[in-house]
């Protein structure tokens, strides 16, 4: 049994994404975060951060793990570079790029947080928008010439940065890069559920009234 702790718009979205990428069963628990986890979601999510999951008892916690956990428990989806895959070694390091870098650094962007490089792990925004940059220049997905499970991360990632947040500039690379992965069913599934799901968390209802998804 595979459960997928979820609340609708927000990080937990992409592993959303992911598990409908992969095709397989899983069970939704939905987490109210806006409102206040039950303390006792702890014991699964340290920080009572959605998303996690517990697959057969085995809980795994943060986007990136959970990424690597999923697509190598289900390899025949075809979305993680086996272990002796060259382009094993850039799925990993844009996964936890994504999460350790680009992440803290865009939000610490939006927040108008003035800081040197060496006093943060994440670094600069501007370097990693730069990095982003060339790296979706040079290969048109995360890991080289194909769609993998990192290209559900920094995908979403970019996604909602560039287009929702307003965080990223719109460059050609960073539009197309988003028009490329999310041309999918597996998005557009679970973008439509999502936001159904967001129509019943109270604290979007105002965004919805008389316009209901
Ligand atoms: N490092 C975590 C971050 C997850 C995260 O920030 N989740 C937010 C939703 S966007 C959350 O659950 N916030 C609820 C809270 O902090 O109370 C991951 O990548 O999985």
């Amino acid at each position: 049994m595979l459960t997928f702790y979820h609340a609708p718009w927000s990080r937990s979205s992409a592993i959303f994404w992911l598990l409908e990428e992969l095709g397989t069963d899983y069970r939704m628990e939905l987490v109210d975060i806006r409102a206040g986890a039950p303390e006792d979601y702890r014991l699964i999510q340290p920080s009572k951060k959605v998303p996690a999951i517990d697959h057969d008892g085995t809980i795994v916690t943060e986007r990136a793990a959970i990424t690597i956990y999923l697509s190598d428990q289900f390899p025949q989806a075809g979305l993680a570079p086996p272990i002796n895959d060259p382009s094993r070694a850039a799925y990993l390091t844009t996964l936890v790029y994504h999460d350790a870098v680009f992440d803290p650094a865009v939000s610490a962007k939006v927040h108008g947080l003035s800081y040197i490089s060496n006093d943060y792990s994440f670094g600069l925004y501007d370097d990693a928008v730069s990095y982003l940059e060339r790296k979706l220049s040079a290969a048109p997905f995360a890991a080289g010439e194909r769609f993998t499970a990192a290209d559900v991360i920094l995908g979403m990632g970019i996604n909602y940065t560039m287009n929702i947040l307003k965080g990223l500039p719109e460059k050609p690379v960073f539009k197309d890069y988003v028009s490329r992965v999310t041309d999918r069913p597996a998005f557009k599934r679970s973008q439509e559920r999502d936001a159904e799901l967001a129509a019943q968390v109270p604290a979007f209802q105002a965004l919805f009234q008389g316009n209901t998804p």
